[in-house]
Order: structure tokens, then sequence, then C-alpha cells
């Protein structure tokens, strides 16, 4: 039985994530090298393929012509904003970042496995986030590490902080360290928190993270079933934009989620989406939060809440 277009797709996706640019040409040009000749939705499939491969290739480009580096605590900026996994060895930062992202990095039950940043794309459809795994900050003085400098400029330079604590330590201990220690360094970035742990007996202690997090948003790891869709509006919510779903009114395929601003409009959602889409787009159909009723037409004004579903209309 050959994989239906569908499977394909998912798989394709699958190997994709996390994946560089440039790895990621060269997996799809291997998918398309050795297409299924079959019509109709396997072609239209292959189309869909070369169109990122063509996307890609020109990301790639842009990379290539940026002067390489050779500091590994230097990280180029992708996705909506850069979130470094700060906190203190053997918590769980690197499980973290592979549970969001796929990213292959070394977890081992040992302090001081990763010593120099790992990189991951968080991505949800169309909202991405740069995930960057860093060393852990030491129990000691930061000083002792002899990455402390890198350490230091990876926090300054990320828009957002994971702080990760393991539930089954001490972990208002671990918090104070390390909320002492990025502000020694002028890095107090807005946060989320993730207790890890809660499913070897911890799960209680969340609400009491919960409680220390003073209003940050708290998750506790391993996440729950689809909760890394929470865990990306909670990371929009820090640099202040909503996600929306975006669906193809004509072939009604699975809505993709934006991020757009706070406040944003329909109109704003289509030039997101395309430039030209934004120049086409008429009217729109809204399900969700925004809407009065299921379906809803509304105006390019029309301003968009949290989980709205919409089917931009070009007539
Ligand atoms: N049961 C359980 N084990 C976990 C969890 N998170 C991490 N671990 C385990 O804890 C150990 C350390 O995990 P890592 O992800 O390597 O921790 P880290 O914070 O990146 O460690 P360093 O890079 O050394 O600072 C590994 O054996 C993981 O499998 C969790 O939520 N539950
Ligand atoms: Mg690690």
């Amino acid at each position: 039985m050959p994989i239906s277009h569908k499977d394909l797709w998912i798989k394709i996706k699958r190997e994709s994530k996390g994946k560089s640019s440039r790895d990621e040409v060269r997996l799809l040009e291997d998918y398309l090298s050795d297409w299924p000749e079959y019509k109709g939705p396997y072609q239209e499939l292959r189309k869909k393929l070369e169109r990122r491969a063509a996307e890609l290739r020109k990301v790639d480009r842009v990379l290539a012509s940026h002067s390489a580096s050779d500091d590994p605590f230097s990280v180029r900026k992708r996705g909506l904003a850069e979130v470094a996994l700060v906190g203190l060895p053997n918590v769980g930062k690197t499980s973290v970042l592979t549970a969001l992202t796929g990213t292959h990095a070394e977890v081992a039950d040992y302090p001081y496995t990763t010593l120099t940043p790992n990189v991951g794309m968080f991505s949800l459809g169309g909202v991405e986030f740069e995930i960057v795994d860093l060393p852990p900050f030491p129990e000691g003085a930061l000083d002792e590490v002899h990455y402390a400098a890198g350490l230091k400029e990876a926090c300054l330079n990320a828009a957002l902080l994971c702080i990760v604590v393991n539930l089954e330590g001490d972990f208002e201990l671990q918090l104070d360290t390390l909320r002492g220690a990025l502000s020694d360094m002028g890095a107090d970035r807005p946060a989320v928190l993730v207790g890890t742990h809660v499913d070897a007996g911890a799960s209680a202690e969340i609400e009491r993270l919960r409680v220390l997090a003073a209003g940050a948003p708290v998750f506790g790891f391993p996440l729950g079933e689809g909760e890394e869709r929470a865990v990306a509006e909670a990371l929009c919510g820090l640099i202040g934009r909503i996600i929306v779903d975006a669906r193809d009114p004509v072939s009604k395929e699975e809505p993709l989620a934006y991020a757009v601003p706070e406040g944003a409009c329909v109109l704003d959602l289509a030039g997101l989406i395309h430039k030209d889409l934004a120049k086409k787009a008429r009217r729109a159909r809204v399900w969700g939060p925004s809407s009065s009723f299921d379906g809803q037409e509304v105006g390019l004004d029309h301003v968009l809440s949290p989980g709205d579903t919409v089917e931009i209309l070009t007539r």
C-alpha cells in the first residue's frame, strides 16, 4: 500500500522539525527526487514542497551572506523571538529543548552535560520561536565556570527566558539562585517558568511554583497532550502578540496558527499571511471569541481575539 499524500506530508513535517534551513532543503530534495507519479493531491503536495524548498534556499542565501562566527555562544536570530533556557545543572533544560523543537541534543543524568548552546526552532504553524538551550548556571559563583562570559552574552541576547527548575529538588532555592544571577547580569527578561519531573510525583509542587512565579506563566514538564500551544500562547503574550488561526476558505485545509500583534485586525492578519492577500482581501468569516456567532462575516477592520479562526475572503 503506498503511503497516502496526507501521511506523507505529516512524515515530512515531522522529519523537518528542528532542522536548519539547509538540512531541510536537503530533506525536501531527497523526497522530491523520488516523488510518486500519482496525480491530484500528490502533485499538489509536490508543488507545495518545491515552493517551500525555494523559500528555504532564499533564507539560506541570506544567512550565508552574514559572516559566520566561531563563537558557539553567538546565535543568529530567527523566528518571533529568541528564548533562552536557563537553569541549574541537570534540571532538564535540554529535555525541554528536545520536547519543544525535536532537535537532537545530549540529555544525560549528570550535571554539565551541555557546555555549549543547543539551538532549535519551536514551531506551531506560522508561529516560530528560536529556543537556545544554555549550559547550566552553577550552584556556586558564576565566575567559577569557564563559559561565564558566554552565558552572560547569550542571556543578554535573548528577548525572553524560559526558567527551568526541577520540582523534585528545592526549587525555591533554584529560583532564587537564578533570579539573583540573572539580575546581576542585567538580564531580567520576561520569562515563562517550567517545573520538570511532574511525572515523577512532583505534580503537586506546580501550584507552589505558581505562587513563586509572581504572575509569570508556569508549565509542568513533561508537557501534557497539546500543551505546546499553551506554551506558544504564553511566549506570544510576553511579546504582545496573540495567536489566531487562518484557514483557506477554498481548500478548507487544516488552519495554520499565526501570531498577530494584540489589537490586530483582519487586514493585519492578511498582510502577515501574504502581502498579496492584504491587497486582495475584501472581508472575512470568523469563528471564535471575537465573533458573535460561528462563521460571522466581518470587515477588514474587525479586531481579532486569541483563539479566533479566520477565513479571509477575496470576493
Ligand atoms: N522523569 C523525568 N526525568 C527528567 C525530566 N526532565 C529531565 N529529566 C532527566 O533528567 C536528566 C537531566 O536532563 P537534561 O535535560 O540533560 O538536563 P540539563 O538541565 O540540560 O542538564 P545540564 O546540561 O547538565 O545542565 C536526564 O536523565 C533526563 O532524562 C522530567 O521532567 N521527568
Ligand atoms: Mg543540558
